[in-house]
């Protein structure tokens, strides 16, 4: 008689010792039994307990056996065992670190693993390597030089043969107080609005060692240094059309900063806007674009222009060709200065007196040629 075949089940005892042999032992249900073995793909094949595999590729592999009993049933549900070959070391990265030079005897360290389910070792200056985990902290650290290692272990026991280093030092007399510092003009607010490109800023900044420099960057463009420290004014700010961020900086010897900002929009409006063809002109328009292009002017560094009837009244002053040619050549003179191109061109590029009728289109011109100036 057979045996039923749940009764020549192969009981396999599997010890797995990582190495460059991997050795398989079992035994079956039933005494007499021959076994078969099978790796990976391969086929079926006749083996004795304990069954050897040596120089086997990394990767994932399975190992199954079944017993053959002497009447020469087959245990139709192998026994079977999955494990992975690991030969490839992980990779340690530090994710935080003190400050390379810093005034506290404390440091801390956070690290990862390309692998996970890897361990860490640590080691600090010249101790030995010990088993550690993410952060590691240490304190009351000696001033001076100091270095840290960190290495991973993964699964199988690679260790990273490339610890991740780190040095740093600790000087007890190192300022790390950044600086404090205030915008005061035009105001404290994080916003503020303006109609004139030229903008000066000013404040006030306090260290507990002192502020050695107060600088200025526009996100629009432009930068450049404050006079003075504890109160520091910047002139000369160029505001473009829009949104304009200014970021003011305040510095200690030890390079600790303290970053303010304000943001300012600059927006540029004109009476009748916008000017159609059949918008009657009016001294006000003039008056308008006088008063911006000379703004304009001014940020750029160019003096007033001279204007012919420096006051225009309405009802009084007639509106002269004169007028509309000065509005192009200052506004020319601006783009000149700007190193902007290409320069504006207008409808009747010649005024002249007694022949040219001022119309609306020439100032809608002037009022773009303005606008795109500052963009
Ligand atoms: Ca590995
Ligand atoms: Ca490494
Ligand atoms: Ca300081």
């Amino acid at each position: 008689m057979h045996q039923p075949a749940e009764l020549l089940r192969t009981r396999c005892r599997f010890a797995y010792v990582p190495g460059p042999g991997h050795r398989r032992s079992f035994t079956a249900t039933e005494a007499g039994s021959t076994f078969e073995c099978k790796l990976d793909g391969g086929a079926f094949g006749a083996c004795t307990s304990p069954q050897n595999y040596s120089a086997l590729a990394a990767g994932a592999h399975t190992f199954q056996v079944r017993a053959v009993d002497p009447a020469g049933n087959t245990d139709p549900t192998p026994a079977t065992f999955g494990w992975t070959i690991d030969t490839t070391a992980p990779d340690t990265t530090l994710t935080a670190t003190p400050p390379a030079v810093t005034n506290s005897t404390s440091a801390s360290f956070s690290f990862t693993a390309t692998e996970a389910g890897s361990t860490f070792e640590c080691k600090r200056d010249g101790a030995a390597f010990g088993a550690c985990t993410s952060p590691q902290n240490y304190s009351a650290l000696a001033a001076g030089a100091h270095t840290f290692q960190v290495r991973a272990i993964d699964r199988a026991g690679n260790i990273d043969p490339t610890p991740a280093t780190f040095s740093w030092t600790i000087d007890t007399a190192l300022d790390t107080t950044p600086p404090a510092i205030l915008l005061v003009s035009p105001t404290s607010s994080p916003t503020y609005s303006a109609s004139d490109p030229r903008l000066t800023l000013s404040g006030s900044a306090s260290d507990d060692v002192g502020v050695t420099q107060v600088t200025w960057t526009n996100s629009r463009g432009g930068g450049g240094s404050a006079s003075g420290t504890t109160n520091w004014i910047a002139d000369g700010i160029l505001l473009r059309l829009g949104m304009n961020v200014l970021a003011v900086t305040a510095r200690d010897a030890a390079g600790n900063t303290a970053t303010t900002t304000l943001t300012v929009t600059l927006v540029i409006g004109f009476t009748d806007d916008p000017l159609t063809e059949t918008t009657p002109i009016r001294v006000v328009h003039f008056v308008e674009l006088r008063s911006a292009i000379d703004s304009a002017r001014a940020a750029f560094g160019l003096p007033t222009f001279m204007w012919t009837d420096p006051t225009l009244v309405a009802g009084v002053t007639p509106v002269q060709a004169l007028h509309l040619t000065e509005l192009r050549t200052a506004l020319d003179q601006a783009y000149q200065v700007a190193g902007r191109g290409p320069r504006p061109t207008y409808t009747d590029p010649t005024i002249v007196a007694g022949e040219t009728i001022i119309k609306a289109s020439h100032l809608i011109q002037l009022r773009a040629a303005l606008l795109a100036l500052l963009e």
